[in-house]
């Protein structure tokens, strides 16, 4: 088969790419359309172009497992300009996603002709590069650099409608019209009076004074910290600033310097990471996910209202039910709020809130999961109760009914227990809020069934959930290793740290908040019984003085109305005073202590993780990181982190630190990995 067809059609050079699954632009696919481009070039009887693909996209852009590979020619570039400089106009047909290198290939055709139901992006930034074929170059010459700055930044891809309406394509056609209108389009530009030139316009013009500082100033916090972001801006100014061709040569040198570097690589991992994090290891030969048309769910509180309006939005049925009505009604109020003030922000129409307002069914009555294929509980995290709720379900569901927990530290195998269907029952833990957090983290019982595992995750990717499978252990792969960090924050301050020195390491490795921030949004008081508390520790002492976290103005930090923090003098001393109580000698701690015992001990719990078989891959813990605590991504998570650190210098620095350690045991993977030079991800 080959990966490049040509077929005349009249005085029309027909190219399709056949290079399944998403026509990336491979050596050999690239050789094939600079072999097409020769052909159009050199015979008279062709007068236009038509360069289109077979199968689900147009081309979704270079092929990225040649990355760090030795380049094949002809390299893009290379074919792209044959493509500009054919000399008869060149018609790219575009449906599905034109990505990355596949947009730059429309963009050196001369002409665009796009089906209703495609998208357009040049995403190379999420990858950790910039697009490296010219696309920074010839988009903003082609929409103008207030349009086509944001693309190329924010790697976020267009509609067709929105291509149209900024000049990016010529002409919208229904999906099925598409092969046909673009050879009506390219015969109806031939022309003897005047052959194609180069297929630039020129829209620089248009770009407002002072625009790039401006943007650098506005986005500053978004791109902190990272080298792709930065150095799309610099070659879209000098796009502004330079003749094609030297604007040309600053994109390659900004692209090799950027596909050598350590966030590139780390992006790039992430991208075959997430895909990797959907396989279920030794899945059964032929196992197949079960349908499920309609969902229950137990508790319309906030995690069970977000858990909702993943399936509503994904069109599949709801019956949620609560005890009380007045839960019951507020739940759905919730749920009502957060779609209108999407819709607010025109993420999504009206009438896609009515359509899934409508998919909800209520009501007071576990009878009414009679008929549904899952149900999720979201009810209080206590034991107990979810065996009370699993034994209820067992009797009222029927045969085949798959029953999840949403718990995010119980044993899924005890529930399990409390029915007479352990292989139907599996853990689906949520991220709050569920409606917006894309991380699954789907916990396979000793008992579920592969085929409720398939289901799951099938499930998970139809509502767009990142879904990493996860082993049955406290806490399971992301909160096992959270508590991991959050033990040596707290050790680090009755040794004599503060909250926002540990806060400020943790900012400035690139996350979004630190600990302790993070605890007092989330509230100090979660789980805190104030009958039963009694100083024992730090937190309970805040709770106990009214420090409750950002929701009552102070908690680790104060807050004003603005919810702007200060650290607070009284924290500081109710530390030290908790501190001289329990004999622990206060000491100045250095920034890079703190960063070795709060990162070292979160590598050891992903080795032990590792060994005790509870993640599939070092990389799912990767995924897990990244999409449900935010992990900077252009250090591809802990385990890709570990390796570019050195496995070797983590375990020394865990020995250095070892007698400061809370309740550790160093992994012997970690320690063998280390000793054999080993990394985590080949
Ligand atoms: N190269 C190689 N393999 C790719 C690929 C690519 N560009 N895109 C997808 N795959 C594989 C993927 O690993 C998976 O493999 C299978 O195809 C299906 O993908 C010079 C330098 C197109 C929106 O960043 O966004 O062009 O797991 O599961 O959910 O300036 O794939 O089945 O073995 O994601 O339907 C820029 C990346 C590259 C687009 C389809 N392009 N791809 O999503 O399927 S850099 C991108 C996607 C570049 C130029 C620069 C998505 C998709 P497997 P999938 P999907």
């Amino acid at each position: 088969m080959s990966v490049i067809s040509t077929k005349r059609d009249g005085d029309i050079l027909v190219v399709t790419a056949d290079n399944p699954p998403v026509n990336a632009l491979s050596a050999q696919v690239r050789a094939g359309l600079a072999d097409a481009m020769a052909q159009a070039s050199t015979d008279d009887a062709v007068r236009a172009v038509v360069i289109r693909a077979a199968g689900r996209t147009f081309f979704a852009g270079a092929d990225i497992t040649e990355f760090g590979k030795p380049p094949m020619e002809p390299s893009l570039p290379t074919v792209i300009d044959a493509i500009e400089q054919c000399g008869k106009p060149v018609v790219a047909a575009i449906h599905g996603t034109a990505l990355g290198g596949g947009l730059e290939v429309a963009l050196g055709c001369h002409h665009r002709i796009a089906a209703a139901s495609a998208k357009l992006g040049l995403p190379e930034v999420k990858l950790g590069l910039l697009p490296g074929a010219g696309g920074t170059q010839r988009l903003p010459r082609v929409v103008g650099v207030a349009e086509a700055l944001p693309m190329i930044v924010t790697g976020a891809p267009i509609s067709a409608a929105k291509a149209q309406q900024v000049g990016l394509v010529d002409r919208l056609v229904d999906d099925a019209a598409l092969d046909q209108e673009a050879i009506a389009f390219a015969r109806s530009v031939i022309s003897d009076d005047h052959p194609v030139s180069s297929a630039r316009t020129d829209k620089l013009a248009e770009t407002p004074p002072g625009f790039f500082d401006a943007y650098r100033t506005a986005n500053a916090r978004r791109i902190k910290g990272q080298d792709a972001p930065q150095a799309c801006i610099a070659a879209v100014e000098a796009a502004t600033t330079l003749p094609f061709a030297e604007g040309i040569a600053k994109e390659r040198s900004l692209f090799k310097s950027l596909v050598e570097g350590d966030q590139s690589k780390a992006l790039r991992h992430v991208f075959f990471a997430e895909r990797a994090a959907a396989r279920i290891d030794n899945l059964p030969e032929g196992t197949q996910p079960l349908p499920i048309a309609r969902v229950g769910i137990i508790g319309a509180g906030t995690m069970g209202g977000g858990i909702a309006m993943n399936f509503l939005s994904a069109g599949i049925p709801v019956m949620m039910v609560e005890r009380e009505q007045a839960a019951l009604d507020r739940g759905v109020g919730i749920i009502r709020k957060n779609y209108d003030a999407t819709a607010a922000k025109g993420r999504i129409k009206p009438e896609q809130v009515d359509q899934a307002m409508g998919l909800l069914s209520t009501s007071l009555d576990y009878g009414d999961f009679a008929d549904c294929d899952l149900v999720i509980e979201a009810v209080f995290e206590l034991m107990d109760i979810k065996k009370d709720v699993f034994g209820k379900l067992d009797a009222i569901c029927k045969p085949g009914a798959i029953l999840a927990t949403n718990t995010s530290y119980l044993d899924v195998d005890e529930i399990a227990a409390a029915t007479s269907r352990p292989e139907w029952v599996v853990g689906l833990h949520f991220f709050s809020p569920a409606n917006v957090m894309r991380l699954l983290e789907v916990v396979r019982g000793a008992r579920t069934s592969p085929q409720v595992m398939a289901t799951a995750m099938a499930l998970a990717r139809r509502i767009g959930k990142v879904a990493v499978v996860s082993g049955v252990c406290h806490g399971f792969i992301g909160n096992r290793i959270l508590a991991a960090r959050t033990r040596e924050a707290n050790a680090l301050l009755m040794e004599g740290a503060r909250p926002a020195q540990v806060d400020q390491v943790v900012l400035d490795f690139g996350f979004p908040m630190g600990p302790f921030q993070m605890g007092d949004l989330a509230g100090l008081d979660l789980g805190w019984d104030p009958e039963k508390s009694s100083s024992a520790t730090i937190r309970e002492v805040l709770c106990e003085r009214g420090r409750r976290g950002q929701k009552t103005g102070k908690g680790f930090y104060d807050y004003d109305e603005k919810r702007n923090r200060t650290p607070s003098p009284e924290v500081d001393a109710i530390i030290a005073d908790f501190a001289a109580k329990s004999g622990k000698e206060q000491r100045m701690i250095s920034d890079q202590e703190i960063r070795e015992r709060l990162f070292y001990p979160m590598v050891n719990e992903a080795a032990l993780i590792l060994e005790e078989g509870i993640a599939q891959r070092p990389s799912d813990i990767d995924i897990v990181w990244l999409n449900g605590y935010g992990w900077p991504a252009w250090t591809g998570g802990p385990t890709f982190w570990a390796d570019q650190v050195g496995l070797d210098v983590i375990v020394a620095g865990l020995q250095t630190h070892a007698d400061r350690l809370t309740d550790f045991r160093l992994s012997p993977l970690l320690q063998d990995k280390a000793a054999q030079g080993c990394r985590f991800n080949g």
